[in-house]
C-alpha cells in the first residue's frame, strides 16, 4: 500500500468510534467481493483491532439498506445469545462499531460506503475443512444461525441482492453472456457449457417444491460458505457467523447447500486438479449432524429430505456464476490468476457429479441422523 492509501484509510478508520492510537491499517482476508482492513489500535496499554469494509456497490445496491439488516440481525443475535447464557458475546456475534455520527455506515465523499466491526480475537477462519470436526463445528454455527433468526421481529429483511439464489434466473444469465460472448471465451469453454446445459433441469426442482408449499421461506444467511465462519483458535468451537450482507429471506436448502458445496470435500474451491475434488462422506455426514443437531426441531420433512440435493444444486448454481463471470469477462468475482473462475466453475461442475454419484448414501445417513438425535453430537 501507498503512504496516500494509507493516509486515506486511516482517515476513514477516524470516522468511526474506535479507541485509542491508530498503529497500523492493512489489506485482510479471502473474501470475494469487499475492501476488507484490519487496523490495529493501542488503547490504555492494550491492542484493540477493527474490521474496515469498504461495500462492494456493483454487488450490494442499496447499502443504508444492507446495513439496516446487518444492524437487525446482529442485535437480535446478540439479544437470543445473552438469554442463553451465552458468555463470550463480543465473539460469538459480530458487534458493529458505529461511525462517529451515531450511524451504522460511513459514506466518504468519493461516495463509497464503509462499516466497521470490532474484530474477533482468537479465531480462526478456513478456506476448506481439515476434519469432520471443523465440519461440524461449521455447520452447527449456521444451524444456530438459522435457529435464533426463527423469531426475527417483522418486517421482512430487505433482499439485499434480488433472486440471489434463483437458479433459474442464474441459468438465463449464463445464456445471455454466451449468447454475447464479450470477451470471445466460449471457444474455450465449451466442455463447462455442454455441462451446464445438460443440468438445466436441477434449476426447476425447488421452484416446483415452493410452489407445492413445501418450503418455508426463512431468514437465512445464503452465502454459508466455510470461510464464513470463526473458529476458536484454541478450542476449534464454532464461534460466531460472519459476512452477514446476504442475510435476507431465503430457504435452508440454500444454506446447507453452501455448506455442502464448501464443506464436504478438501479441495480448493478454484482446484485445477480435478482428481482431488469430490464428496468426502465423513465430512458431509459431520456437517448433517452439525447442522441438524441445531435445526432438526424446526425443519419441516421435506426440507430435511432435500438435504443431500442442495449441495448439487449450490454446486451447479455457482458453476453457473462463475462460468457467466469467465464469459462476462470477471466482473464479478474477485480473481488471482487468469482463467480462476473457469477453475472455479470446473470444480464445482466435478462437485456436482460426485455428489450426485453419493446422493442415495448420503440421504440414508440424513434418516439415521434424524433416527437416533445422540448422533447429532460428534463424540456421541
Ligand atoms: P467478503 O464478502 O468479501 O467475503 P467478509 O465479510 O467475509 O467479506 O470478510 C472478509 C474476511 O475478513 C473474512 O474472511 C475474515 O477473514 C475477515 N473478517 C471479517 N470480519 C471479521 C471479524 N469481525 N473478525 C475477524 N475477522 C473478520
Ligand atoms: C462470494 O463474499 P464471499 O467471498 O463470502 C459470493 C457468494 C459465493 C462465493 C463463492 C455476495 O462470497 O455468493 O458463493 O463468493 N457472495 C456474493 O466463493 O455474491
Ligand atoms: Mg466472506
Amino acid at each position: 500500500m501507498t503512504r496516500q492509501q494509507q493516509d486515506d484509510l486511516a482517515a476513514v478508520s477516524s470516522r468511526f468510534a474506535v479507541h485509542g492510537d491508530l498503529e497500523e491499517i492493512r489489506p485482510y482476508g479471502n473474501g470475494h467481493i469487499h475492501d476488507t482492513y484490519l487496523a490495529s489500535y493501542r488503547h490504555r496499554g492494550h491492542r484493540k483491532r477493527y474490521v474496515h469494509q469498504r461495500i462492494n456497490q456493483r454487488v450490494f445496491r442499496n447499502p443504508p439498506a444492507l446495513m439496516g439488516n446487518i444492524q437487525r440481525v446482529t442485535r437480535h443475535l446478540r439479544q437470543k445469545l445473552q438469554q442463553a447464557g451465552v458468555e463470550d458475546l463480543r465473539r460469538c456475534s459480530l458487534t458493529l462499531v458505529p461511525a462517529c455520527d451515531g450511524s451504522s455506515f460511513y459514506h466518504d465523499p468519493a461516495g463509497n460506503y464503509w462499516r466497521t466491526y470490532d474484530f474477533v480475537e482468537g479465531a480462526s477462519i478456513y478456506d476448506t475443512v481439515a476434519s469432520p470436526r471443523m465440519a461440524y463445528e461449521a455447520a452447527r454455527a449456521f444451524g444456530r444461525f438459522q435457529k435464533l433468526l426463527l423469531d426475527l421481529p417483522p418486517p421482512r429483511l430487505d433482499e439485499t441482492i434480488p433472486g440471489f439464489h434463483d437458479t433459474e434466473l442464474r441459468f438465463g444469465q449464463f445464456l445471455s453472456a454466451l449468447e454475447r460472448d464479450p470477451r470471445n471465451r466460449a471457444q474455450d469453454a465449451w466442455e463447462q457449457i455442454r455441462f451446464a446445459r445438460s443440468c438445466e433441469s436441477l434449476i426447476r426442482v425447488l421452484p416446483r417444491l415452493r410452489k407445492q408449499g413445501r418450503l418455508p421461506e426463512r431468514v437465512t444467511h445464503n452465502d454459508t460458505k466455510i470461510n464464513n465462519v470463526l473458529l476458536d483458535a484454541a478450542t476449534g468451537k464454532m464461534l460466531c457467523v460472519i459476512d452477514l450482507d446476504t442475510v435476507m429471506p431465503g430457504l435452508s436448502i440454500h444454506d446447507f447447500g453452501d455448506l455442502m458445496r464448501t464443506g464436504s470435500g478438501t479441495h480448493q474451491e478454484d482446484e485445477r486438479d480435478l482428481s482431488k475434488v469430490g464428496v468426502e462422506l465423513p465430512l458431509f455426514e459431520a456437517l448433517a449432524r452439525g447442522y441438524l443437531a441445531e435445526t432438526a426441531h424446526f425443519l419441516t420433512p421435506t426440507e430435511r429430505q432435500y438435504l443431500p440435493f442442495s449441495g448439487q444444486l449450490i454446486a451447479y448454481e455457482l458453476g453457473l456464476r462463475f462460468l457467466t463471470d469467465h464469459l462476462e469477462g470477471d466482473v464479478y468475482f474477485k480473481i488471482r490468476r487468469e482463467d480462476q473462475n473457469l477453475d472455479r466453475c470446473r470444480a464445482q461442475f466435478k462437485l456436482v457429479e460426485s455428489i450426485r454419484r453419493h446422493e442415495e448414501r448420503m440421504v440414508q445417513m440424513v434418516e439415521e441422523i434424524l433416527c437416533r438425535p445422540e448422533s447429532r453430537h460428534l463424540d456421541a
